[in-house]
């Protein structure tokens, strides 16, 4: 096992690395920026080295300034959590040219499933469903008109090089297929830096499932089971749990399967996780693969008792997975709330400023991960995610009831949160009986 790490990432996730780094004896380097000093993580490393100013840009995306510290620090190894450079397949390769493992799959890998146009090719050729669409890229309008005829409207127009949502157009008549592409062709130029898109049949209210998957440096492929992450809004997941109360034991296996095989078919190694959209009928269509750790690992965690972290860490080194698949026993039910410093009442804008008071909930069943503390201040540099409060049952009305309680005692004074929204939404009676879809946020926003 590696004897130093350095942990790319601020936050909540940088906290969650060190507990699992601190577990398993290894010495944890954190980076900070100006505006991080006084953060939790920067407390809990063992070393801590500023990487520059607050703008992530200057900072916690810098290259450069990350090798540096690493080099510093003689780290044998850098863990990039999620978001920033989690899925940089360059900074992969330039940790790997400096000696230092990127802890997560190859750079080939992240770049292949980065392509997302050529990943649903990756899937396809796998003999995984995907959605009916088009083959490849899409490059003008006769092109998108010809997949129309194949499958129908509505269509969806994709970014390949998007994915979580963004740079996604919908049409439902040729006038409207005409600008949804050139509009997401020049989206995807101006935030991806490639105009290339392709189409899809737009599936009407689907759910968000996907499946956790852990890759070992032998082949050997792995599922914890499904995450159903259907409660979002603009893309931001609020809610998330496993296991899926809308698919059934039938559909369950056969997901997982699918998702192992196409982690097999991409040679994948590391830890990952294959999305699918569900449709009312139980039809399920592979969308995109996240080469990083997710932020809502944490569920599937609580079900399987499976430290997700740990493995990665153990994979990255060279060890072989703790656990096979028989061993693999997913119990009970696991839901989890992100807290973050939005005001629902003004569209869920980020907020800032001090944090006067903190109680987090506690009690059984109860996991917080959380950088939070008393007199923190929020700063406005980055994502809000303040806190992710899990709660877990032996069944998914006990799940529901002990989030009920831990959302009741949390206490965050002196900025905004989402918590009384996230309060309505485990209140609400749809939610409680697992049948909602894609706009439950938005109806209870009207
Ligand atoms: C879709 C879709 C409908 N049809 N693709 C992609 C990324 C994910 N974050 C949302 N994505 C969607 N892709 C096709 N072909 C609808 C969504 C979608 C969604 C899906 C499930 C649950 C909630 C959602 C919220 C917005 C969009």
């Amino acid at each position: 096992m590696f004897e130093t790490v350095l942990i790319a990432n601020r936050g909540e996730i940088a906290v969650r690395i060190m507990r699992a780094c601190k577990e398993l004896g290894i010495k944890t380097v954190a980076v900070y920026s100006k505006a991080d000093r006084d953060c939790l993580h920067v407390r809990l490393a063992d070393d801590a080295i500023c990487i520059g100013n607050s703008p992530s840009a200057e900072s916690y995306l810098h290259v450069p300034s990350i090798i540096t510290a690493a080099e510093i620090a003689n780290v044998e190894a850098i863990h990039p959590g999620y978001g920033f450079l989690a899925e940089d397949a360059h900074f992969a390769e330039i940790c790997e040219s400096c000696r230092i493992k990127f802890i997560g799959p190859s750079p080939e890998s992240i770049t292949k499933m980065g392509n997302k146009s050529l990943a649903r090719e990756m899937a396809k050729k796998a003999g995984v469903p995907i959605v009916p669409g088009s083959e490849g890229v899409v490059k003008d309008k006769n092109e998108a008109l010809k997949v129309v005829e194949e499958i129908g409207y509505p269509v969806i127009v994709k970014a390949s090089a998007g994915g979580g949502g963004r740079g996604m157009r919908i049409a439902h008549n040729d006038l409207a297929m005409a600008t949804a592409l050139t509009t997401a062709q020049s989206e995807a130029e101006a935030a991806f830096g490639s105009p290339d898109v392709y189409v899809e049949k737009y599936i009407e209210h689907p759910r968000h499932v996907e499946v956790q998957i852990l890759a070992g440096n032998k082949g050997n492929i792995i599922h914890l089971g499904e995450r159903d992450c259907t409660v979002q809004r603009r893309h931001q997941k609020l809610v998330e749990e496993s296991p899926s109360p809308a698919i059934s034991a039938d559909v369950r296996k056969k997901i997982c399967r699918m998702a192992r095989r196409i982690a097999q078919e991409a040679g994948y190694v590391s830890a990952g996780t294959v999305e699918f959209l569900v449709d009312g009928r139980g039809n399920f269509y592979f969308i995109e693969m996240n080469t990083r750790v997710q932020v809502e690992h944490t569920v599937t965690e609580m079900v399987t008792g499976v430290d997700i972290i740990k493995e990665q860490l153990r994979i990255a080194s060279g060890e072989e997975l703790s656990i096979e698949q028989k061993g693999v026993r997913r119990r009970g039910a696991a839901i989890e709330c992100r807290i973050n410093a939005e005001d629902p009442d003004r569209g869920f804008m980020p907020q800032s400023g001090r944090v006067n008071l903190y109680i987090p909930p506690g009690g059984p069943n109860v996991r917080v991960d959380s950088h939070l503390y008393s007199g923190y201040t929020v700063p406005s540099f980055y994502d809000s995610l303040l806190a992710k409060v899990i709660a877990y049952g032996k069944n998914r009305e006990e799940a529901i009831t002990t989030m009920r309680r831990a959302l009741d005692e949390m206490v965050i004074e002196g900025v905004p949160t989402t918590i009384p929204f996230l309060r309505r939404i485990i209140e609400d009676n749809r939610f409680a009986r697992g049948d909602y879809r894609m706009n439950l946020v938005e109806e209870l926003l009207e």
